[in-house]
C-alpha cells in the first residue's frame, strides 16, 4: 500500500536548515509508487527535497505558479513524472528555466509508452530530459540531479563514486551464484 506523496512544506523528507534544491512533482498520487523511486534516492543522497502532486490539466493554475516559482526558490531541478497524456514535465519545462527530469509513468491501458512518447517528444527549444518508464526512470532521474548537485558539492561526488563503486561490487558477485 502506497503513501500518498507529501505535499506541504512542513514534510519530513525535507532537511529543516536544508533549502529546498530539487522538487518532485507527478500528476496524480497515483503515480507515487513510481516516483518514490526518486525520492528514495534523493533522501539517500541528504538532498533536500519535496514531493507534490502538481497535475498539469486538473490544477494548471498551480502547475504555472509551481514552475514560475522554481528559479527564485532555488531549485536546482524538478523531476516531473505523468502518465498517459503526460503533458505535466514539458508544460513545466515551458514556464522555467529550471531543468526538468521527466519521467513517464506506466499507463493502464499503453503501459507507459504513450507517457514516453509524449514526453521525449518536445519540439527543439524547449528541453526535457527524459528517463526510463517507470522505477528505473524515477530513479535514474533522481541520481541525475544528485550528479548535477555533485559538480559543485565533492562530498556529493564522492557519495556519487562510492554509491557506483558498490553497484560494480554486486555485479562482480553476481558470478559466484551461477548454478552450472
Ligand atoms: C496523469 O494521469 C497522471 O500522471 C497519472 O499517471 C494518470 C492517471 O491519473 P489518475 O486517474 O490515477 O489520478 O495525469
Amino acid at each position: 500500500m502506497s503513501t500518498a506523496p507529501h505535499t506541504t512544506s512542513s514534510s519530513p523528507m525535507q532537511t529543516e536548515q536544508q533549502a529546498i534544491q530539487v522538487g518532485v512533482v507527478m500528476g496524480s498520487s497515483s503515480d507515487w509508487d513510481v516516483m518514490r523511486h526518486a525520492a528514495d534516492i534523493l533522501t539517500e543522497f541528504g538532498i533536500a527535497f519535496e514531493a507534490r502532486v502538481v497535475s498539469a490539466h486538473r490544477m494548471p493554475d498551480d502547475m504555472f505558479r509551481y514552475a514560475e516559482a522554481a528559479a527564485d526558490r532555488g531549485l536546482v531541478a524538478i523531476i516531473a513524472g505523468a502518465g498517459g497524456a503526460a503533458h505535466l514535465p514539458g508544460m513545466l519545462a515551458a514556464k522555467t528555466t529550471v531543468p526538468v527530469l521527466g519521467v513517464p509513468v506506466p499507463s493502464r491501458h499503453l503501459q507507459g509508452v504513450d507517457s514516453l512518447h509524449s514526453i521525449v517528444q518536445m519540439p527543439k527549444g524547449i528541453p526535457v530530459a527524459t528517463f526510463a518508464i517507470g522505477t528505473a526512470g524515477a530513479g535514474n532521474a533522481a541520481l541525475f540531479a544528485v550528479a548535477m548537485l555533485a559538480g559543485s558539492h565533492p562530498a556529493l561526488r564522492a557519495k556519487l563514486d562510492a554509491f557506483r563503486a558498490r553497484q560494480t561490487e554486486v555485479a562482480r558477485a553476481m558470478t559466484n551464484d551461477l548454478t552450472m
